[in-house]
């Protein structure tokens, strides 16, 4: 109900709504309306009161609107459903939660995770209001082999939408960042739950520093934001857009078809590391080697300084 109200006075932004109104069109009572509106109110949404007029949304700005996300969404099965949080611990976590009773394509955002997570148990900061801190739920038939082309799907569609919204020169480090100038802007955990030989569930963790303007002192070296790239706020709710509705492009591609084609383009084209010398980190060793080629099925091909070459399926590259 409260996304309701919400989405009426996002659709009247500017114009006042009255309580009768609102009262009318939702069956509910005036003290309701109230109180969903105080809900809002401190959730950080900027609502005029008056008695005489009502009420109305005077900024957006900065605050997603999930039933307004919703509108604009050209996609058919991602965003199908949109869970919203103010907070959450983890959108992946919550997912997990979820997972056994909600639909395919389903998408949960927050606008701020407590205990956001990156691969291995490590952290990732997510500060309220200024990133797209998002999951995508899914339930393709594939099995688990099949589990890390949905992180190089994800890249791609992540980098494309950032350089279509903000024009940065965004590039991929394989497997699961993107990079702009160097440091990172967003980060990919995939996570699937199943049997041997096919998946239950798959969850799409994407993190993206859109408007964050510092990080702390630890990652300021290796972190950045599309905003401190740009010099100017990005648009979540485009970026959202533009992403999931190329997601659900080559995510279909590849399920429907069996085509990894658009996707390896991509991410051969945006590549950070394709032809570069990189740091290969296993475990708690470290070794040089020359990045050879993106195979077919997403993998990285590298040669060793001692000219042994290795297939990656995962892990960890750094430039
Ligand atoms: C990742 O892990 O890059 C995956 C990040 C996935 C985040 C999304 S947000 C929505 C969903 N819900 C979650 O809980 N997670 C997903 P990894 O490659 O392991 O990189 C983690 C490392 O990146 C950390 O150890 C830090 O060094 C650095 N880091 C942490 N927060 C960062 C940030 N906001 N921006 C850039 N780097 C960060």
């Amino acid at each position: 109900m409260k996304e309701k109200v919400l989405k009426e006075l996002y659709e009247k932004r500017g114009e006042y709504v009255s309580g009768e109104d609102l009262k009318e069109k939702f069956k509910v009572s005036r003290t309701a309306i109230w109180k969903h509106m105080n809900s809002l109110k401190k959730e950080g949404y900027m609502i005029e009161t008056t008695q005489k007029k009502g009420y109305k949304l005077i900024e957006s700005d900065g605050k997603l609107i999930p039933e307004a996300l919703k509108n604009d969404l050209s996609t058919k099965e991602i965003g199908s459903r949109i869970i919203y949080f103010d907070t959450i611990d983890s959108t992946n976590n919550y997912s997990k939660r979820i997972a056994k009773d909600t639909p395919h394509g389903t998408i949960i955002i927050s606008e701020e995770q407590s205990g956001g997570r990156g691969r291995l148990g490590r952290n990732w900061i997510s500060p309220k209001g200024e990133g797209i801190w998002m999951s995508i739920l899914l339930k393709p038939e594939i099995p688990p082999t099949e589990g890390m082309k949905m992180t190089q799907i994800a890249a791609a569609a992540a980098c494309q939408a950032i350089r279509d919204v903000t024009a940065l020169e965004a590039y991929i480090k394989w497997p699961n960042d993107i990079v702009v100038h160097g440091k990172k802007v967003c980060g990919i955990l995939t996570e699937m739950a199943g049997e041997l030989n096919q998946i239950d569930y798959l969850i799409v963790g994407i993190g993206i520093n859109a408007n964050n303007l510092s990080f702390p002192k630890e990652f300021k070296d290796v972190a950045t934001s599309l905003a401190i790239e740009k010099g100017e706020k990005v648009d979540r709710k485009t970026l959202i857009l533009d992403l999931l509705s190329k997601f659900e492009a080559l995510y279909c591609h590849y399920i429907m078809e069996g085509k990894l084609d658009e996707t390896l383009s991509i991410i051969r084209n945006y590549s950070a590391v394709l032809g570069k010398s990189v740091r290969i980190i296993k475990g708690n060793q470290e070794c040089y080697a020359i990045v050879e080629e993106i195979n077919d099925e997403g993998c990285l091909k590298v040669r060793y300084e001692d000219g042994e070459e290795e297939l990656l399926i995962s892990g960890e590259v750094s430039i």
